[in-house]
């Protein structure tokens, strides 16, 4: 006896190499201790459906996808920066806010002051709204706290929305994200703090992996050399904020690490696109930020598919370039700004997305002895979670193999 069944259903897999989605029509998914049991025709279901399973669910024809998955958000913070947006507007540049001590470090003064519950009363709705998407499994970054402390704090945050609601949380331990102003001209200084703080913050648990941000704005790629060498030490994987304002070779220093994804990349070289075929590395494509920045270069993706370099889209959920709750609308700017297919944009929120967590044999795709999270759709093909503009079809997810009612946020 299966825990749930799902029937007549149209399933798009995603599974690796499988052409068309992986689509399979007049389908049907088992699910058994939150994974799936079994997948494919109802005809060839060894008996009628009822007996099958403790529950049985036909579906009307719906489509169902594997549950979405956010793979770089930036969502525990302190308060807004709607005023910098207003400054950017009148003509004050991205770049020009750091640099006179706006920007990321106003955030940080924001969430040092914040409580737990605070920040954590600030990121749930945030959440919530990414969930109303469909989005089943979250990455979470630290990297406005810039001290040990701060950082474990917003961590912890991190880690309690992922006990408190339906969803997997992944965090990333981001100390590396700007430089603080305690650190003023010292940015070397800062760098050696930042690697006293690994071996605490691997020993807490509180991190599944290290980023760190690699530009002319913040790190230089010798910086962040260390502190990737000091992540991989203590067995945390790493990945690179690379090449977003300007081209510092952040992409190949990525790749030479081996890291599970290089994020950003719209000043990466084609070359460098080599590099990342061959160490398995994820291109995560964040149109968000390219958008609400008004970016113009684009990520170089001919040569991402030519290397056959994975390709994710996620939210860059953020306060400063990317205030987005919506993964549905990345699919859409990811087709519509970066010339993503459909289907490369769907991989992007799943597969691909999971990979760039380091869960690619867990999540991602709908496969048996993968994990029972999906998402149900009121759509009559695949390509219209990518069409829509504001418009969400979500019917409901089902996460670890339980129905989860959508919200409709
Ligand atoms: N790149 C980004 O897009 C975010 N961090 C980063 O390194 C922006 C963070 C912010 O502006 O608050
Ligand atoms: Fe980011």
């Amino acid at each position: 006896m299966w825990d749930l069944l799902l029937t007549d259903l149209r399933v798009a897999t995603m599974a690796e190499g499988a052409p068309d989605y992986g689509a399979l029509d007049k389908a049907a998914l088992a699910m058994e201790n939150g994974k799936i049991a079994w997948a494919g025709p109802v005809a060839d279901l060894p008996s009628r459906p009822g007996p099958l399973a403790r529950k049985v669910l036909p579906l009307e024809g719906r489509w169902v996808t594997p549950g979405l998955i956010d793979c770089h958000t930036h969502l525990v913070y302190g308060g807004d920066r709607a005023a910098e947006f207003e400054l950017r507007l009148q003509g004050a540049s991205y770049a020009e806010i750091a640099k006179a001590g706006g920007g990321i470090v106003s955030t940080v003064q924001a969430t040092r002051a914040a409580s737990e519950e605070a920040l954590f009363a600030a990121a749930r709705p945030r959440l919530e709204r990414l969930m109303a998407d469909g989005v089943t499994t979250v990455e979470i970054k630290s990297g406005y706290g810039l001290a040990l402390e701060p950082e474990l704090k917003q961590l912890r945050v991190a880690r309690r929305l992922g006990e408190s609601l339906p969803v997997t949380v992944r965090t990333t331990f981001l100390a590396a994200h700007a430089l603080p102003p305690e650190f003023k001209d010292r940015a070397d200084d800062y760098i050696a703090e930042v690697e006293a703080m690994l071996p605490a913050v691997a020993e807490s648990g509180l991190a599944d992996a290290v980023d760190a941000f690699c530009e002319t704005i913040a790190f230089s790629p010798e910086q962040v050399a260390r502190v990737f060498g000091a992540a991989q030490t203590r067995g945390l994987p790493v990945k690179l904020h690379a090449d977003q304002l300007s081209d510092l070779g952040g992409a190949a220093l990525a790749a030479s690490f081996d890291a599970l994804s290089a994020d950003h990349l719209e000043y990466t070289e084609a070359e460098a696109a080599a590099a990342l075929g061959r160490s398995g590395t994820v291109a995560v494509l964040l149109p968000g930020a390219f958008y609400f920045l008004r970016e113009t270069r684009l990520p170089p993706v001919d040569a991402f598919r030519a290397n056959g370099v994975p390709m994710a889209l996620a939210s860059d959920c953020n306060p400063g370039s990317s205030p987005v709750t919506s993964l549905l609308l990345m699919l859409n700017m990811g087709c519509t700004l970066f010339r993503l297919t459909p289907e490369e944009a769907l991989a992007g929120v799943t597969r691909n997305a999971a990979k760039a967590l380091g869960l690619g044999e867990t999540h991602g795709t709908l496969e048996v002895g993968k994990a029972a999270d999906l998402a149900v759709w009121n759509i009559e093909r695949p390509a219209e979670l990518a069409y829509n503009i504001g418009f969400n079809p979500l019917a409901f997810t089902v996460k670890a193999g339980q129905v989860q009612p959508h919200q409709g946020v």
